[in-house]
């Protein structure tokens, strides 16, 4: 047979590729090597009655621990972000991801289940008065949680419309106490190629990192999800905690944090790196600005059979249209 592996570069980011090959591959011999092993269990646990028990007990996938902050939800509804379309499917939102970190395909949420989230420190560094670490628990107690129903649309042209549970981003920004010389804050996804196997994929710039200006990040619209659904966030959204800024493509709404870098420079995100012909920084989304490869004017809204037109800033321009009033639109691509 043959294989022909395209670079993660020339690939859109909708589709699969060199990473499944890879990752067939690393799970064969994943389960070649754990054979043996558990083999090997097997034979020496047979000498006492217990064996059978604790055979099938290893063989089985671990039970997941409870999120701790699981009591923290449901919060209460700001009710002044409304949708202009149902809330989707549940079961659809949370089984139809993007997160390569655990492969390029949208099918990754039970893989994503390997992810631990405690214990979970986030940095707050760079251009702020005093860096710290902080951990995910005693964030979430600083921070003054809320729900905001939100519509997504991804880059790729499909959309969904969601209860995120959460803080303002600028609840985050005052506890950091940036510097006035701070222009963006730069944020990273945790780093682990044991648990996320995508993150083997060497032609990818690993760890993920996304970007927003300091007026963006202090926006009222731009909001760290930390719930979904009244719950905790499912790891595979992005859990514990990820951002939500929904005038912006999906690609922007980096999951699974571990750090918030305060700099003057403007950092460079991971799909931009990948390929800036592409997907730039702004991200701003707009109908009438074709992606190279296709049209952004309809999106196909996920658990609906129909499309529907797209609108500029994904319906949020009477928010967010002030932030790039001064931009010269020639001179910053700020819809790609
Ligand atoms: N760390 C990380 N964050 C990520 C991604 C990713 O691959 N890795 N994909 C992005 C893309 S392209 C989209 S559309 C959204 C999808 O979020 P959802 O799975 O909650 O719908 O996550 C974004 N955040
Ligand atoms: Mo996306």
């Amino acid at each position: 047979m043959l294989i022909r592996i395209k670079r993660g570069w020339e690939l859109p980011e909708s589709q699969a590729t060199p990473e499944d090959v890879f990752l067939k591959r690393r799970s064969l011999l994943k389960a070649a090597a754990a054979g043996p092993l558990l083999l090997g269990a097997g034979g020496l646990l047979a000498a006492c009655d217990e064996a059978p028990n604790q055979v099938a007990e290893a063989a089985e996938d671990p039970k997941p621990v409870e999120d701790p902050s699981a009591g923290l939800y449901p919060v209460e509804r700001n009710e002044r972000y409304v949708l202009d379309r149902p809330i989707t499917d549940e079961t659809l939102a949370t089984t139809y991801n993007n997160y390569y970190e655990f492969g390029s395909s949208k099918n990754i949420w039970q893989k994503a289940q390997a992810l631990p989230i405690r214990p979970w420190t986030v940095a707050i560094d760079g251009m702020v008065e005093t860096p710290m670490q902080i951990g995910i628990d005693d964030l979430l107690a600083r921070m003054p949680l809320e729900e905001r129903l939100y519509r997504h649309r991804c880059v790729e042209a499909w959309s969904m419309a969601v209860p995120y549970s959460g803080f303002p981003m600028k609840a985050l920004v005052d506890l950091a106490r940036p510097l006035s010389s701070a222009r963006y804050v730069r944020m990273e996804t945790f780093l682990d190629r044991d648990t996320a196997s995508g993150q083997n994929a060497a032609w990818y710039p690993w760890p993920y990192v996304e970007g927003l200006t300091m007026a963006e990040a202090t926006h009222e619209l731009a909001f760290i999800a930390t719930g979904l659904y009244g719950k905790p966030i499912p790891k595979q959204n992005g859990a514990p905690l990820r951002l939500a800024v929904p005038w912006k493509y999906g690609f922007k709404h980096i999951k699974g944090i571990v750090r918030f870098e305060f700099t003057d420079e403007r950092p460079v995100s991971f799909w931009e790196e990948i390929q800036g012909g592409e997907y730039g920084f702004w991200a701003n989304v707009n109908p009438e600005v074709p992606h190279p490869r296709w049209s952004q004017a309809t999106e196909r809204v996920l658990g609906v059979d129909e499309r529907v037109p797209t609108l500029l800033y994904n319906g949020y321009g009477e928010f967010v249209a002030d932030l790039y009033k001064d931009m010269d639109p020639k001179a910053e691509r700020l819809f790609m």
